[in-house]
C-alpha cells in the first residue's frame, strides 16, 4: 500500500514537472500565454506578435527583443494615437519592456506588439511561428504562435 501511494506522488511530481517546464520555457519565474499573431495578407511586408508576460519570480525582468525564422527582423514596438486621432507607433523606450517581480505585461492590439519586419513566412490564419523572446535576465525563451483572429 504504501509504495502504491509512493509510485503516485512521484507521477503526480513528473506531471507537475514537465506542466511548469512548458508553460515557463526554462526560467523558473516567467510564464508566457495568449501568443498569438494577426493574420495579414501576402502583399503585406509586416506583421504583429501579441503576448502576456507574467513574472511569478522574485526578480524583475524585461523582454528587450524577439527573433523568429518568419521574419527578417523583429522589434519591440508600441503603438499610439498622434495628436490627428491616427494610429502610429515606434520601437519601445529604452528597447525594453519591463516585467517587474509579481506583474504583468500585456502585449495586445493598439498597444505593445512584437512587430515582424519583411514577412518570410505566411501569416494565414491557423499558421504556427517560431518566435523567440529575449529576456534580459531569463535569456531566449522559444514559443510557437499561432496565427488567428482574436
Ligand atoms: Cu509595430
Amino acid at each position: 500500500m504504501k509504495r502504491t501511494t509512493t509510485h503516485w506522488a512521484l507521477a503526480g511530481l513528473a506531471i507537475l514537472m514537465a506542466t511548469s517546464t512548458m508553460s515557463c520555457g526554462g526560467d523558473a519565474g516567467l510564464e508566457i500565454s495568449d501568443a498569438w499573431g494577426l493574420p495579414s495578407p501576402s502583399v503585406a511586408t509586416t506583421g504583429a506578435f501579441f503576448l502576456t508576460i507574467t513574472n511569478n519570480g522574485a526578480e524583475d525582468d524585461a523582454l528587450i527583443g524577439a527573433t523568429s525564422p518568419a521574419c527578417g527582423a523583429a522589434e519591440l514596438h508600441e503603438s499610439s494615437m498622434d495628436d490627428q486621432g491616427a494610429m502610429t507607433m515606434q520601437p519601445v523606450a529604452g528597447g525594453r519592456i519591463a516585467v517587474p517581480a509579481g506583474e504583468t505585461a500585456v502585449l495586445e492590439q493598439g498597444g505593445l506588439h512584437v512587430m515582424c519586419i519583411n514577412k518570410l513566412e505566411e501569416f494565414t490564419e491557423g499558421a504556427q511561428l517560431d518566435l523567440t523572446l529575449q529576456f534580459e535576465k531569463a535569456g531566449d525563451i522559444p514559443l510557437t504562435v499561432e496565427i488567428r483572429e482574436r
